[in-house]
């Protein structure tokens, strides 16, 4: 990566050293005009033409995304249906409060995340707020939505970064104030440094913002507080945003459909180059690789890929050890498409054959995870498929002969959770881990999508166990959307999972 020619406003140090726009405009043999005034705002763009945005348009990508759409695959519709939710949420929420809440001047807060800096100058790639980038769709860093009504926050004001060719040169285009009104609908666009001017000309009497562990610290500090100071306590945001993110609309349920489809194909070509021995590493790079090839724009999380007793560690991802020949891999992995994640889990023999203890410890988790499945319908909740998980896992273990035949039910489960140590599954969204606000002993509706991924882990240094089971980590993770009817949709089905289909597919060199 290229160092930058300046220090930029950021850094601590800057009154240390010359003002770094001028050193660079003057002295920098890659400024193309030497002339030109790169103070914010200071110029027109006339290198950057308008139609090019901070992010995908419907103008300069149109293999991604099409006409009416804010991002791929969700309209200006669809953004503007769910700030008048929220504005629902808000006035329900209000009126309960009382006459005098109900009849408020409601400010809605919602900032985007800062640029996160790996080291001077390089920053991580950008990972959008999910709760700003449901609301609003922009994929910019240093913005900002604010909702504010009477009564009802229905009315949209975006706040989004200020045009600036020379920040522009090494960042890329920025959308602009014309240029977000035009992707989002939202007629109302500021430059985010009038957020604190506007917040305090709304006069709000009832702020609606997530004041705790505010998500863009700078603009938290520079143009939120001294509004909040001024005003009463904020009410929480984040629980009444998640609680909308959880029911997922038929555009979202197709986009999650696409990252489960990817995925599920990415585990069928890694397991077609599994072989013994390989590197942990190897497979890791061949899954990343499948999952972008076919649309992904990356991986969700770091994948665990866990040969043989690694797999015993839950959160294992160093993924740089020798697998094997006769080893099992245990790979969790999942893509981010637009917005919304895959997370699926396959563990697999990468010899390509099953040995009878491995075989009889996957049929074992199979058929829980198949029973867990079956339950996913509207009305049951995630903490219940739990339960259930850990006495059917129970089961599974004196039948194995991994607990003794005489052992109670009550032990059983106490057993099950030994050897399964995490919960059955989570909400999946925007995040791997969606919506983590809400309660998993609510029950499910439809739309709601969440991960059914029961697993059985065997130390090697086990004792108790019989020998053979020793060393061995299964798991089996599908994502779920549950449905009114028809039973749940799996969108990973595409990866394979009965022995059989795992072995055809290892053996599909
Ligand atoms: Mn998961």
């Amino acid at each position: 990566m290229l160092p930058r020619a300046g220090t930029l406003a950021r850094s601590s140090a800057r009154l240390l050293l010359l003002p770094p726009r001028r050193r660079w405009s003057r002295g920098c043999i890659w400024c193309p005009d030497r002339n030109i005034s790169l103070k914010p705002g200071g110029l027109k763009p006339q290198t950057v033409p308008p139609r090019y945005l901070g992010q995908p348009s419907p103008f300069t990508h149109p293999h991604l995304i099409k006409q009416g759409e804010v991002t791929p695959g969700l309209s200006q519709t669809e953004f503007e249906l769910r700030r008048h939710r929220l504005a629902s949420l808000v006035e329900a929420q209000a009126d309960r409060l009382g006459p005098s809440a109900s009849s408020s001047n409601h400010v809605v807060i919602v900032l985007s995340h800062p640029t996160r800096y790996m080291t001077n100058d390089i920053p991580y790639p950008f990972h959008q707020n999910q709760d700003f980038l449901y609301l609003s769709g922009i994929l910019e860093p240093d913005s900002a939505l604010v909702l504010y009504g009477k009564g009802r926050p229905d009315q949209a004001i975006l706040f989004v970064p200020r045009r600036d060719p020379g920040r522009e040169l090494w960042d890329g285009p920025r959308s602009g104030k014309d240029g977000a009104a035009a992707l989002t609908g939202i007629e109302r666009v500021h430059c985010t440094e009038e957020l604190g001017v506007v917040l305090k000309a709304l006069k709000g009497t009832l702020l609606w913002y997530d004041n705790s562990q505010p998500v863009h610290p700078h603009l938290h500090q520079a143009h939120v507080c001294p509004v909040l100071e001024a005003g009463p306590m904020p009410r929480p945001l984040r629980p009444l945003i998640q609680s909308l993110r959880a029911l997922k609309s038929s555009a979202e349920v197709a986009l999650m459909q696409e990252a489960g489809r990817i995925t599920a194909q990415a585990f069928r070509r890694t397991m077609a180059v599994s072989q013994g021995d390989v590197d942990e590493a190897v497979l890791f790079a061949k899954f990343d690789f499948e999952n972008r090839i076919h649309g992904a724009n990356f991986l969700a999380y770091p994948p665990v890929v866990a040969g043989g007793n690694r797999a015993n560690t839950l959160h294992y991802i160093n993924n740089n050890q020798i697998i094997k020949d006769g080893e099992l891999v245990l790979l969790d992995g999942g893509c981010e498409y637009f917005g919304y994640v895959s997370d699926i889990t396959r563990t697999w023999p990468v010899n390509g054959k099953f040995s009878p203890a491995q075989a009889e410890l996957y049929e074992a988790v199979l058929e829980v995870q198949r029973s867990c499945l079956s339950l996913c319908s509207p009305g049951v909740s995630l903490d219940h498929i739990y339960s259930t998980m850990l006495a059917l896992l129970g089961r599974q273990l004196r039948h194995l002969g991994i607990i003794k035949a005489g052992t109670s039910d009550a032990d059983a489960l106490k057993a099950a959770r030994r050897y399964c140590p995490h919960h059955v599954g989570h909400y999946l969204g925007m995040d791997v881990h969606d919506t983590p606000e809400l309660s998993r002993s609510q029950p499910l509706q439809p739309g709601v999508a969440i991960t059914i991924e029961p697993g059985l882990y065997i130390s090697e240094d086990n004792d108790q166990v019989p020998r053979r089971f020793r060393g061995l980590g299964v798991r089996i993770e599908d994502d779920v959307v549950i449905r009114d009817q028809g039973g749940p949709l799996i969108l990973s089905s595409d990866a394979p999972k009965t022995i059989p289909d795992v072995e055809q597919a290892c053996a599909q060199r």
